[in-house]
């Protein structure tokens, strides 16, 4: 229900109050929906608030944005968000979103998904995604470990990480989302974030809503729950993250500067220095790693060659479900009876 009492609706037709309510600015509170229940000190809370002020901020329509996710803690975000949402199938937040991009190009569309849920289970649709680049901002929410099935080990689990599938401690080094990412073909956006250092989460996701593309963010995000030891290192000591700057990318306010002393120039079109900066883990790079907007868009290429009407898709689908169909002598005594 939508509440008007603060609107003077008693000039002007009908239109012109429509058009008012429209204008009409959507304050934080406005995109805010029930009550999370992610535990206290989960950096999931930090990567909400971040987004409630872009919506705002960008002045977005909620019923122009929609939020997708898979299934996990993180993908939980979309029901705190007073948009359209879609907490859909573990590890298939991505060609949800991408049929949304296709079907509706008016919305703006966001993926909030896990390290379980982008690298283990929906890993071919994190490469296909990437090479296709259609127009989203793809945030996973990296706390390396299955946090809603309570502590499994995920792909990004650090060598020894003792969980309940391994429980003497994994065997593997931990994949690097950022290095997979950089490695596709057509590969547009890439950065990454951490939950305890807000106003540059803030900034990281507001330089990828603006890009014409698809923005992927790895946000290094606590679980205190499970892995409460995991960042404590990064945490309390500044100089072991390395904040990334440049004109092209992003400029760090001198209240962040001070905190944080170690500070790296980093041109964004450069992928091969990206990379390198990509597998670093000590000091950690917070910032733009790469960007490149010229990358060719799926969503924007295939559009605009077909563009149908719902009658035309319907008699399109019919003819071809048509040559499919069991008919006559042909269908008879071909199956098994059952
Ligand atoms: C097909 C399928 N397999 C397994 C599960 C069980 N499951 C639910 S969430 C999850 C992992 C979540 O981990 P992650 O994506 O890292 O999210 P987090 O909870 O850490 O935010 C798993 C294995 C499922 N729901 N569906
Ligand atoms: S289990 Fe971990 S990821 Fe899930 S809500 Fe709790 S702190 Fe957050
Ligand atoms: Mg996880």
């Amino acid at each position: 229900m939508i509440d008007l009492s603060h609107l003077d609706l008693t000039h002007g037709s009908a239109a012109e109050c429509l058009l008012r309510l429209y204008d009409e600015r959507v304050e934080i509170e406005g995109f805010q929906k029930g009550v999370p229940r992610w535990c206290a000190g989960c950096g999931d809370n930090a990567v909400l608030a971040a987004l409630h002020r872009l919506l705002r901020d960008e002045g977005l329509r909620p019923e122009k944005t929609v939020f997708v996710s898979g299934i996990g803690c993180s993908s939980r975000l979309p029901h705190y968000m007073n948009t359209y949402g879609f907490h859909g199938i573990h590890g298939r937040a991505l060609p949800v979103a991408e049929g949304v991009r296709m079907a509706r190009p008016d919305l703006n569309v966001f993926v909030n998904s896990g390290d379980g849920d982008s690298f283990s289970i929906g890993a071919a649709h994190w490469i296909h995604a990437i090479r296709y680049n259609m127009r989203m901002v793809v945030m996973v929410h990296d706390n390396q470990i299955y946090g809603l099935t309570k502590k499994q080990a995920s792909p990004t689990s650090p060598l020894g990480t003792r969980s309940n599938t391994t429980p003497s401690g994994s065997f593997l080094e931990g994949l690097n989302p950022l290095t997979v990412t950089l490695g596709v073909q057509n590969v547009s956006f890439v950065a990454q974030a951490a939950d305890w250092i807000p106003e540059m989460l803030f900034d990281i996701i507001h330089a990828a809503y603006h890009h014409d593309g698809l923005s992927f963010i790895r946000i290094v995000q606590r679980c205190p729950e499970w892995m409460p030891d995991s960042f404590e290192p990064w945490l309390h000591n500044p100089a072991r993250v390395q904040l990334l700057h440049h004109e092209r990318s992003l400029s760090i306010s001198s209240g962040l500067a001070q905190l944080y002393p170690n500070r790296l120039e980093h041109d964004p079109s450069d992928i091969h220095r990206a990379r390198e900066i990509a597998s670093q883990h000590d000091p950690l790079p917070l910032g733009i790693l790469y960007h490149d907007p010229t990358v060719p868009r799926y969503d924007e290429i295939v559009r605009t060659e077909t563009t149908h009407s719902s009658g035309a898709v319907r008699t399109l689908l019919d003819e071809e479900f048509d040559k499919f169909a069991v008919t006559g002598r042909h269908g008879e005594g071909g199956g098994n009876g059952d």
